[in-house]
């Protein structure tokens, strides 16, 4: 049995999040994880307040467990979903995207457990003081929006800078990821691509093909050149179109934000293979089969336990 801190702090029974994947985490997924026995998560996207109600509901009829709402602080509605978490009661926050801490006060007085996703150093100090119960410590391996550092090398550095606990991503989809987090001073772990192909993960099946079928370099990330909005996903002819028209000589930081509007839309609904933006992680290449999250979750946990008990053969 696997078991840290984080473990009692949010009353779950493994060390492991499900990330909250726009368009893609919704009540349903967030349940199942939850029932599985670790901490799931409803993305609020760049969705209004309803929205957020709605898949809130949906995940308080399936699960009794624990839950979570990730806030996606770009987001044009992350002012009022931010309210909608306090009058809603979630137990525990993740942010992403950006700063906090401007909301941080409210959330801590209503006694939720703030977790934000952070790439940097200073980031963690930053919501370290603001009160963040933890922090996720997100490495560029990661699909969607990232930072500039790789899980390996900002784990550690976020665990040497802070006295709350570090939750590792990024990279991660086995039970050897698991594992190596665990080294490199984490209590847990944050999954997005593993559950994207979870059975009860209501993403369009194509999504679920292009992560079954990619291997070890099928993701690219974009939007480099205009450093604030870098994002990993699959290759495809969307990120084709995107890179040539982020390097066109004419370009602007607001004439490639347009491109990508609707794009994640066109992948996780519609299945559109060539225009959509299908938002995914390095460790594509290990992830080949559809299971169930609760299935998921323990065969990791089966896997990080054998290897740990099995670490001291280094050891002579
Ligand atoms: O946020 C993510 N992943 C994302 S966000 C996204 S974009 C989107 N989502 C929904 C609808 C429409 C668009 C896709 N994937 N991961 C967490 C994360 N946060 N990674 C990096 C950061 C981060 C970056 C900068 C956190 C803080 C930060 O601070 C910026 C600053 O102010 O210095």
């Amino acid at each position: 049995m696997i078991n840290s801190p984080i473990c009692e702090m949010l009353g779950i029974k493994y060390p492991i999040f499900q990330g909250g994947m726009a368009w893609i985490a919704d009540g349903k997924l967030a349940a199942a994880v939850s029932n599985g026995g670790g901490l799931g998560i409803i993305s609020a996207m760049n969705a209004d307040a309803g929205y957020l109600k709605n898949q809130i509901k949906i995940a308080k009829s399936l699960t009794d467990k624990p839950f979570g709402v990730n806030i996606m602080l770009m987001s044009p509605h992350a002012e009022e979903v931010a309210k909608i978490v306090v009058e809603e009661k979630i137990a525990i926050v993740t942010t992403g995207a950006g700063n906090p801490s401007k909301y941080m006060r409210e959330w801590i007085e209503a006694g939720i457990v703030v977790v934000p996703v952070i790439a940097s150093v200073a980031m963690a100090r930053m919501v370290e003081k603001s009160g963040a119960s933890a922090v996720i410590a997100e490495g560029q391996e990661s699909g969607g929006h990232i930072g500039e550092l790789t899980t390996m090398s900002i784990v550690p550095q976020v665990c040497s800078a802070v006295k709350i606990p570090v939750i590792a991503a990024g990279g991660i989809a086995d039970g050897r990821g698991v594992a190596a987090s665990l080294m490199l001073g984490a209590v847990g772990v944050q999954l997005g691509t593993r559950f994207l192909v979870a059975y009860e993960c209501s993403v369009h099946q194509n999504y679920k093909d292009m992560v079954l079928k990619a291997g070890d370099i099928s993701t690219v990330a974009t939007g480099k050149r205009f450093d604030a909005s870098c994002c990993r996903s699959l290759k495809n002819n969307f990120t084709r179109e995107f890179s040539k028209a982020e390097y066109a000589p004419d370009a602007t930081k607001e004439s490639i934000g347009l491109l990508g509007v609707g794009a994640l839309r066109k992948a996780a609904v519609e299945g559109d293979t060539k225009n959509g933006c299908f938002l995914a992680g390095q460790i594509s290449g290990l992830v080949n089969r559809e299971q169930s999250a609760a299935e998921i979750i323990s065969e990791i946990f089966d896997q990080t336990e054998s290897l740990l008990k099995g670490a001291n053969q280094w050891v002579k």
